[in-house]
């Protein structure tokens, strides 16, 4: 949708992760729906969303989107990451709960 790229197409280092979910109306899904989600931000399917598939986080959702600059994805981390292990989990435990602090 337009708010989306209006959030996805602002200069690098302003991505607010926080902002974004609200955008995607994901901060008002279920936990299932949210796992769904990040199952599929999972590339690997490990069960944890790495830096890597961070990077290309803007991507999918909004194809031709720019990638995550190294500080956004640390900023990302940091808001969401919250047992501070350097990746998310993808059944998105206490991520919104973490991104609301
Ligand atoms: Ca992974
Ligand atoms: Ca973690």
């Amino acid at each position: 949708t337009e708010d989306l790229h209006i959030a996805s197409d602002r200069s690098a280092d302003s991505f607010c992760p926080k902002q974004f979910f609200q955008l995607c109306g994901l901060t008002k899904k279920s936990p299932q729906d949210v796992k769904k989600v990040f199952e599929i931000l999972d590339n690997d399917g490990n069960g944890y969303i790495e830096r890597d598939e961070l990077k290309g986080f803007l991507q999918r959702f909004c194809p031709g989107a720019r990638a995550l600059t190294d500080k956004e994805i640390t900023a990302f981390l940091n808001a969401a990451d919250d047992d501070s292990d350097g990746r998310i989990g993808v059944d998105g435990k206490n991520i919104w709960t973490h991104l609301e602090s």
